[in-house]
């Protein structure tokens, strides 16, 4: 049996062959062995500074949705302040999605302008 791991993210596709282990492997058989797709991208999520959600409001957003302890939520959101946007993290495609949804309708809900997006890495 031939396994040819090119990479951790290759995968066999032929049983054929009988070769013996530590024998070389031919171009034939290597050409059998297809890379999988890439690792997924990642994303930052960004917070955009606005001129009327409060920093206290920004603060616990940054708690409960990032994660943050009170003093470093405190330094992103003085960062966006100071910047007009800051990282609160990264994660997968679908994580950072969920994570722009959850903060912009909680931002909605409490009549606040406070916005995330997410960036490609
Ligand atoms: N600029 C806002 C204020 O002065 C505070 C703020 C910080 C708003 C970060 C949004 O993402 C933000 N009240």
């Amino acid at each position: 049996m031939v396994f040819t791991q090119v990479d951790k993210f290759s995968t066999k596709l032929s049983d054929k062959g009988d070769e013996k282990e530590g024998e070389q492997i031919s171009h034939e058989n290597v050409s059998e062995v297809i890379p999988e797709l890439k690792e997924p991208p990642m994303y930052q999520v960004v917070l955009l500074n606005d001129d009327y959600t409060p920093m206290d409001y920004v603060v616990e957003i940054l708690e409960s949705f990032f994660s943050k302890s009170r003093e470093e939520a405190t330094k992103i959101m003085l960062a966006i302040h100071h910047d007009g946007k800051g990282i609160c993290g990264q994660y997968r495609n679908e994580i950072a999605e969920m994570k722009v949804l959850q903060v912009n309708q909680h931002a909605k809900l409490n009549d606040h302008p406070l916005m995330a997006i997410m960036e490609q890495l």
